[in-house]
């Protein structure tokens, strides 16, 4: 039988089949054959949620997983540190959804206070993982007039879908519903920007906790503990995932987050050498176009931290 993941709480996989959540294990076997993926931080890897996975029911009504299933693309992010796992510093990749379109990168105005630097990394992670981002700046009821629309416009004009939504107004939620027709879309974003929140808009089957103290975010609370996969339709999927204090891109060059930063890439093919760092060498288009404001400097410094994190890690 054929279904899909739709979370994963230890040992126990949850199948949805047939509108039912069938609890699920994967085969002893699989875990051995799996033991070659030991750089693959945690057990719960082997399967993910948005998984189509084939399992056979026992008796008791729980079933059986046979086969690691493919997948057409997962969304990932780097492992936190944890002592004792991660050698040397190195971290090790961690899934958070298989098999998606879209990954809706969830801000806020305010509570939290918007950071455009996390806003990269979310979207250099949905891009690098061959999903499609979608930008949500939620809580626009809290915007102040001086500040509008700022960001929108920035990242708008950089050519991402940009929503600006709130579930007090209701505004951009529509919006949210149209897109999300057809695909298997994801929220990702730190804890308290209101990515529960929103789902919960979307379908009259998702009733997510919420959490219910507005300043619960400051604490890091998080409410939603595991990732989790609703069916909205036959051919519409939407996962929640629990905020978490950091989200970056796991296995990226500098290269690489140069190709994603798209304004700085264009540029820096005039800088004068090609192994530019944008940062110190003489005749660095990167550096101009930051200077004469065709490349926001905000986004520059945002780029400089993300490529830093990557020398970092090399001792
Ligand atoms: N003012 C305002 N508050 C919101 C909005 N969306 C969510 N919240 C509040 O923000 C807090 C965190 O929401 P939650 O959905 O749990 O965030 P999550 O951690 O991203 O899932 C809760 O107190 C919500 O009521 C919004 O659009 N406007
Ligand atoms: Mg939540
Ligand atoms: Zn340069």
């Amino acid at each position: 039988m054929k279904g899909i993941v739709s979370r994963i709480e230890s040992k126990n996989i949850y199948v949805l089949y047939e509108e039912k959540e069938i609890i699920c294990y994967l085969r002893g076997r699989l875990k051995l054959e799996a033991e070659w993926k030991k750089d693959k931080l945690l057990y719960t890897d082997l399967i993910v949620v948005g998984d189509y996975v084939d399992f056979e029911l026992n008796e008791d009504g729980t079933g059986v997983i046979e086969k690691i299933p493919e997948r057409r693309n997962y969304l990932s992010r780097k492992a936190p540190y944890i002592k004792g796992v991660s050698e040397k510093g190195k971290r090790f990749e961690q899934l958070i959804a298989a098999n998606v379109d879209y990954t809706f990168c969830v801000v806020s105005v305010d509570k939290p206070k918007f950071n455009n630097r996390v806003l990269d990394r979310m979207l250099v992670t949905a891009e690098s993982c061959e999903t499609t981002p979608i930008i949500v700046i939620n809580k626009y009821d809290l915007m102040k007039k001086r500040k509008k629309d700022y960001w929108y416009d920035l990242y708008t004009a950089l050519g991402y879908k940009v929503i600006k939504s709130s579930v007090v107004t209701m505004q951009g939620i529509d919006e949210i519903k149209q897109l999300i027709q057809g695909k298997t879309s994801v929220f990702i974003g730190h804890s308290g920007v209101g990515k529960s929140s929103i789902l919960n808009q979307l379908d009259s089957k998702i009733n997510q906790k919420v959490d219910e103290i507005s300043e619960a975010w400051g604490k890091g609370k998080h409410t939603t503990v595991t990732a989790q996969l609703f069916k909205l339709n036959d051919n519409t999927f939407v996962i929640d995932t629990p905020g978490v204090r950091e989200i970056e891109p796991y296995g990226l060059t500098r290269e690489d987050i140069t190709h994603y930063f798209r304004e700085i890439a264009i540029v820096a093919k005039n800088c004068r050498f090609n192994t530019c760092t944008h940062t110190h060498e003489p005749d660095c288009a990167v550096k101009t176009a930051v200077e004469e404001e065709i490349i926001p400097f905000e986004r520059y410094d945002s780029y400089l931290r993300l490529v830093e994190t990557l020398d970092e890690e090399k001792f």
